[in-house]
């Protein structure tokens, strides 16, 4: 029976890992963090709703919330019994919470894009789940990927090697099904893209004046999660955050945004390179390993390649 048969009654997110045969101490791993994502969504209305109106002291609130949602996600993780390390963005090192003999290690973005609550724009949480320590090439460790947005909905987005798939939060607090299998168009008509102009390198200009010239549409928020679920979601163009003059390794992180992100992208029939190696081919060397990255829709993603080789 195929996935898409055995899951037409299967729209919560218990039910349909279930049908779609992912192993369970993956799948109640999976759940674990999808509800995480309902307490973190939580916390950032709280800061909201205390500091409407005093902007002044924002700033210290959303550090506040960063650490927040690591903490959250690291005790939640602890509790499933199912993850032996976890690497997080807002920590220095690998930090052991398991016995020793859980099986997935996990890298996390707990709130990426934090400086954008105060406006009201989607953020989000970026997860890998990795069967191996993390310090390796993604495709050799990462077994799923997920990321949660919240936004005026909260939804999640999850692989497991089978496909990418799309749930919604509903008032119930159910994640339902809005998209199974999603699949991606060859070309799209919309980028994305990070860092300065007047900071960019003449083969990366080269390329955005191609896609201009092709008549891409504009869309960047600032917010890699809405960002890159833009492209998923409308099934094509292209996100970039590319190599700077002053930063040649462009800003993004590659364990804890890229190679999750790329994972999901690939698994939907998109690609993402850094310019001439697949994001989840390169092997992290520490844990802020930050890459250059062109990621979306194949068309896009091999022209690229052809401008950078240029
Ligand atoms: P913050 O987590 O500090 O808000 O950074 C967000 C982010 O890492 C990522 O979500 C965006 O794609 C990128 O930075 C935006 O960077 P620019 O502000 O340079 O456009």
């Amino acid at each position: 029976m195929s996935i898409s048969d055995a899951t037409q009654c299967a729209t919560d997110l218990r039910r349909h890992m279930w049908m779609a045969g992912v192993e369970t101490e993956l799948r109640r791993l999976i759940w674990q963090i999808a509800i995480t994502g309902k307490y973190i969504s939580a916390k950032i209305h709280e800061a909201n709703r205390k500091f409407a109106g005093f902007r002044n002291i924002f700033g210290e609130e959303q550090l506040a919330l960063d650490r927040t949602a690591d903490e959250i996600l690291k005790a939640q993780l602890q509790f499933s019994g199912f993850v032996r390390e976890y690497a997080s963005e807002e920590q220095d090192s690998v930090i052991v919470i398991g016995k020793g003999d859980e099986q997935y290690f996990i890298t996390a973005d707990p709130l990426d894009g934090s400086s954008l609550v105060d406006t009201n724009l989607s953020i989000g949480t970026i997860i890998g789940i990795h069967s191996s320590p993390v310090l390796n090439e993604g495709r050799k460790t990462l077994v799923a990927a997920m990321y949660i947005t919240y936004g005026p909905l909260i939804t999640m987005v999850y692989s497991a090697g089978k496909g990418s798939h799309e749930f919604v939060l509903n008032r119930e607090g159910e994640y339902v099904l809005a998209q199974e299998n999603i699949v991606m168009d060859d070309r799209g008509s919309i980028y994305s893209l990070g860092g300065l102009r007047k900071e960019w390198l003449p083969e990366h200009l080269a390329y955005v004046e191609f896609l201009e010239s092709s008549g891409y549409k504009l869309r960047y928020s600032g917010g890699f999660v809405p960002d890159i679920n833009q492209i998923l979601i409308k099934k094509g163009g292209i996100f970039s955050y590319p190599a700077l003059k002053k930063s040649p390794s462009g800003k993004l992180r590659l364990i804890f945004e890229l190679q999750p992100m790329a994972y999901i992208l690939e698994q939907a029939g998109g690609m993402a390179t850094d310019g001439s190696r697949d994001i989840l081919d390169i092997k992290a060397t520490d844990l802020d390993h930050r890459s250059p990255v062109y990621i979306g829709s194949r068309f896009e993603i091999q022209k690229a390649r052809e401008f950078l080789k240029a």
